[in-house]
């Protein structure tokens, strides 16, 4: 893991070591290699994105208005949930600016943003 360097890499970097102590944990009785972060890490109140589709690959999980998803997460969202009580705008570029690529209404999730949007938002905040 590099050094935090902004809060939500700080996240991102949460969700790696989540994964790397399921890892070096009890063995579980099959071979399995541990599940990627998925739906299932998205907190309550929170908005999540993932870099593929149903919620796995890369992960980030902010609140309602995260004006830059970082390097991580950046022109790579797939899927998406929010789970907080706002309505959420996603944006092509970093402090709620260019295209709104979707809007969420509270409680909806996306297995799969679509061809127009995929892998293009930037920055989310409520509309
Ligand atoms: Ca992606």
């Amino acid at each position: 893991m590099k050094s935090k360097r902004t809060a939500m890499a700080s996240v991102i970097a949460g969700a790696c070591l989540t994964g790397a102590l399921a890892m070096t944990g009890a063995t579980p009785a099959s071979a399995a290699p541990a599940a990627p972060a998925d739906w299932r890490d998205c907190p309550a109140n929170s908005v999540c994105v993932w870099d593929h589709s149903n919620y796995t690959g890369a992960f980030l999980a902010g609140g309602v208005n995260v004006s830059n998803v970082g390097p991580t997460l950046n022109d790579r969202t797939t899927s998406l949930w929010n789970r907080s009580g706002s309505r959420i705008c996603f944006y092509q570029h970093s402090n709620y600016g260019g295209e709104v690529l979707a809007s969420v209404a509270p409680g909806e999730s996306r297995p799969n943003i679509g061809s127009h949007a995929n892998d293009r938002i930037s920055s989310w905040g409520t509309c």
